[in-house]
Order: structure tokens, then sequence, then C-alpha cells
């Protein structure tokens, strides 16, 4: 198999270096000498972002316990409906062993506690919000109608939120009218007179006519979702049926859900983020090293430093996400005496491949997620496989590890055919192309992030198209992009001109633009009318303007 990223070849371990200059310094070029210098500088690294260095003891890798998120248990199932209940709401955890740390959680727990649902069978999550600050919450993945998706004004104000300063309702569940403060200063103001503004709590239904995957809920409030999922709101959410559980795959304990991030930590133990406003109240944005991306030095899986998890001498299947605001990962495993297992992917951000595609590696931008098989059987009881991050340096270079505990029976299989339904979409279906740069540039006086040369604004047409219809988007970058479209999963039709890699197998819902790439990728505006969105995913890039409006009417 060819290995996706040979075209990079060797350079990257000489780049990362020369992290002092980070892309931050990139940026400074993209105001010398343009637009070219910053792409050709971040082509030569593996990371967009600048990375925090935490201020409190560290502890060794692959001593604590992998956690696992609690499920979720519904309040009520009658009606044909799973019922939740969510309370949004401050908790101090112990991350760091000895070391408290304040977060603003689902539940009080990070990651928020995992809901099981079944294909075609809706949940509807009531969000109560105690946070000090207005939430949004996106399924992200999700097939949603426009009105739960959790559009970035649709704001659910905290008590006391004052209606006059941001934002004025005409009450609960009514429509509103939200007026923002731009990361380009006071003087900047936007309304979007089609929030739908609610207070203190508010329903989300998800119908999950969809195809069985690892979905992920997390916060998407308007100019401030990087450092409110960077504090704790994120939780997964899985969708199953009985086509997908009667394949024979790694189930119950073994299967494991891993929800990778990056954070970094203050002195005082609290996470570390260089907002300009820590209170995420009024001003967004970072400080300027950081505007490409915030990275931490502490690599956490389900919300624990650098894990270690004890395994049976079996096939284990590893629903990965990266959780992470801008880090990208190469994940290999890597057994002690230097053998790297193979990662035998199985499925995509939307559900099953059509076939099983083996890896020896695999890149993982933000928010994007993997079905992994990975066979233990030949490791020896008692030795450990490490899973490593390529892109890594020093500590983030390690992820976690698998302690081999025991042998076992195993009776799992990878069957060669996975699914049957995937869209076998043409370029010939496609009404139209079009052509989508994501590129930073100047916005409201100061830098930002601009998809077609403009940031933000929930009050323009972007991208108006007919429900039904199939479109091709060619997509380009400067620096790396995971761009993520709401309401649909989409396939990737090529990178930079030439077929595309193995990891852009099956439905994606958020495809990694690397610097300088175009990417074209094909979907069909299907499922629900309404105002959605496509934007970056890395996080301070959305919030710094990189979102655009997806109007399917
Ligand atoms: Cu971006």
């Amino acid at each position: 198999m060819r290995e996706p990223y040979d075209d990079r070849s060797g350079r990257a371990r000489t780049v990362t270096r020369r992290r002092a200059l980070g892309i931050g310094g990139a940026l400074g070029l993209v105001a010398a000498g343009g637009l070219s210098a910053s792409a050709a500088l971040a082509r030569r690294t593996p990371f967009t972002g600048a990375e925090l260095r935490s201020a409190v003891p560290l502890p060794p890798a692959f001593q604590v316990p992998l956690p696992l998120p609690s499920v979720l248990a519904p309040v009520s199932t009658s009606g044909g409906v799973d019922r939740y209940e969510i309370t949004q709401r401050e908790a101090t955890v112990e991350i760091l062993p000895g070391v408290r740390t304040p977060l603003w959680t689902y539940e009080g727990s990070f990651p928020g506690p995992t809901i099981e649902s079944r294909r075609g069978r809706p949940v509807t999550v009531t969000h109560r919000n105690d946070l000090p600050v207005p939430t949004v919450v996106h399924l992200h993945g999700g097939r949603t109608p426009a009105g739960s998706d959790g559009y970035p004004t649709d704001l659910v104000l905290p008590e006391g939120w004052p209606d006059a300063v941001h934002v004025t309702h005409t009450g609960p569940g009514g429509p509103g009218h939200v007026t923002h403060t731009s990361p380009g200063g006071p003087g900047h103001v936007m309304h979007d007179p089609r929030a739908v503004v609610t207070r203190l709590s508010r329903d989300y239904t998800f119908p999950l006519d969809q195809r069985p995957t690892l979905l992920w809920y997390h916060d998407h409030r308007m100019d401030f979702t990087a450092p409110a999922v960077w504090r704790g709101l994120a939780g997964l959410h899985v969708v199953r049926d009985d086509a997908e559980d009667s394949l024979g795959l790694p189930a119950g304990r073994r299967e494991l859900p891993l929800m990778i991030v990056d954070r970094a930590f203050a002195a005082d133990g609290g996470l570390d983020y260089p907002a300009l406003d820590p209170t995420s109240r009024e001003r967004p944005g970072v400080r300027e090293p950081y505007l490409a991306g915030v990275l931490g030095d502490v690599i956490l899986v389900n919300g624990a430093p650098w894990p270690v998890h004890e395994i049976d001498a079996a096939r284990y299947r590893l629903r990965v996400l990266n959780a992470s605001n801008a880090r990208h990962y190469e994940l290999e495993a890597i057994t002690d005496d230097g053998h790297r297992l193979d990662l035998v992917q199985i499925g995509a951000d939307q559900g099953l491949l059509a076939a099983p595609v083996v890896h020896r590696f695999l890149p993982i931008a933000p928010a994007e997620r993997y079905d992994v098989v990975v066979d233990f059987s030949g490791v020896p009881v008692g030795s450990r496989v490490r899973v490593v991050n390529r892109l890594g340096s020093g500590r983030t270079r390690d992820v976690m590890a698998f302690r081999v505990a025991r042998e076992a029976t195993d009776d799992s299989r990878i069957p060669r055919v996975l699914s049957t339904d995937l869209p076998t979409w043409r370029r010939s279906d496609a009404v139209r192309v079009r052509d989508l740069s994501f590129r930073t540039g100047r916005m409201h006086g100061g830098h930002g992030w601009l998809i077609g040369g403009l940031p933000f604004d929930p009050a323009r047409s972007d991208v108006t198209t007919g429900l039904g219809d199939v479109e091709v988007w060619r997509l380009i970058a400067d620096v790396h992009h995971p761009v993520h479209l709401h309401l649909v999963g989409f396939r990737v039709l090529s990178r930079r001109d030439r077929p595309p890699l193995p990891h852009d197998a099956g439905l994606k819902d958020t495809v990694s633009l690397r610097p300088g790439e175009s990417v074209e990728i094909i979907t069909r505006f299907d499922g629900y009318r309404g105002r959605y969105l496509f934007h970056c995913h890395n996080a301070e890039h959305e919030d710094m303007g990189m979102m655009a409006n997806l109007e399917i009417v």
C-alpha cells in the first residue's frame, strides 16, 4: 500500500525542531510577504498553530488508566423517542494526578456522557445551561433538522445573562434577535434576525435517520466555540443498527471509544488558554501567537493524560475521534520491540467503509473520526503497544498505550464486505461546481480566517442549493484546514488533482486540507431544508471567521 504522506518524507522531523518559530512566525510573513510565503513555510511544517507549555509537573506516560465515558441513561423511552437530560455546568475534575482542574462540562464530566442510539429512533436531549455564558449544542455528523443543528447564534442563555448588552430576544423559543460583537472589536456589530434564542434550556431533537457511526456533540457558540470546547464541552454519541451489529466486529469491552485532545495546564491547575477575554463573555479571539490554532503539551485520551489500557491478546475495535482544537495526528501502534501493528480501517466519519483498508499509520485532523480494528493477538502477554503521533515531538509524540494482560479467545471477524449502501455519486451527477478557498486575510481591521475571501456573517447568503442537488466543491487551503459540512456526508473525489488517498475512503463529514492543497468533494444535499453551516474545524479558525452559511431550499 502507498504510504499516504510519502510526499512529505523525512522533512517534518527537521522542521519540528524549529518549533519556536511555529506558525506565529508564518503569520508574520503573511503581513510581510503575502500568502504564498505563509503557505511555503507551512508546507514544511506538520502542524498549524502554536503550543502552550504547562506550568504544573506532568505525570509520566502510560500510568493513568484509560477512562471510558459513562453511557447516559434516558429519562424516558416512551412514544418511540429516547429522551435525555444534560446539564451544562462547571465542575472541578482531577485530570492530572493530584491536580484539580475547573472545567465547563456536560453533566460534570469530561468527556461528557456518551449517548447510545439506534438508527432511525429519534433522540431528544434537553440541555440546561448552568454555565456563566451562552451555549449552543451541535451534534457533529448528525443528519439533523436545522432547528436542532446548533446554529451559532441559536443561543441558550444562562440565568442572569443580560438581554440588553449583546442579545435581545422576544421570548423563550420565539423568534429572536441577536446582536453580537465581532472579533474586530466593539465597533463592528452583526445582526442575525433569524436567530432562535432561548433562556436556560433547549430541546434538541435528532431523528438519527442516518448510517451508524460515531458522532460527537460539542459547543458551537458564535465566536467562542474554541475556548468552550477547550474547557470541556464535548461528548460522544454513537449510532448503531442491526446490520452493523451482525457483522461480528469486536464488541462489548473490545470496542473502545478514544477521544483524543491536547490541553495545557496553568500553575493553579486550571486549563491554560490564550483568550483575549478569559471569561468568554465579550471579546472573542486569542493572543497573536496563537491565531493559527491553540495546541497543548498534554495529550488526553477520554480525559486522561497519556493513559494505559489493559487488554486481552485479541482484536479490538477502536473508535477514534480527534476532538483537539487544532492539533493533527498521524497515529501508529508500535510494540515495545519496535514492531508496527496494522491499523485496519473499517469506518470513516459517516460510518462503515465498503471494504477494510489497511494502514500503517493514520492521519487524523480535528473532528475526523476513524473506526479501526487492531489485532493484538500476536503481542506477547505482559508487553505493551504504544499509540504514537508521528507529528508530535517530545511528550506530544506519545498518545496512549495498551498493555496486553492475558491470552484470550476471539470469535470476532472483519468481513471483506462491510457495507453496500455507500453513495455512488459521479461527477456527471453534479448540477454545479463551486470553488471555495480557505485562507488567512484581513477581517474588520484585524487578522481573520476567510472562506472565499469573506469572514462569517450570519446574515449573508453564501451557498444556496436545492434539496436533493448533487454538487462538487473544490476546496483550496493555505495552511491546514479541516473542512466540515453540517447535515451531509460527502465523498472525496480528488486530492491535488490526483486520486484520493487511502484514508479518504468512505463517507466523510470533515476533510483535512493540508497546506497548499486542493481537494474535491462530492455530495447530495439531502435530508432537510434550512440554514446550515460549513466551516473549518480548526476551532480557532472557526471562531475567527472561517465559517459560511449553507442554505438548503
Ligand atoms: Cu482552518
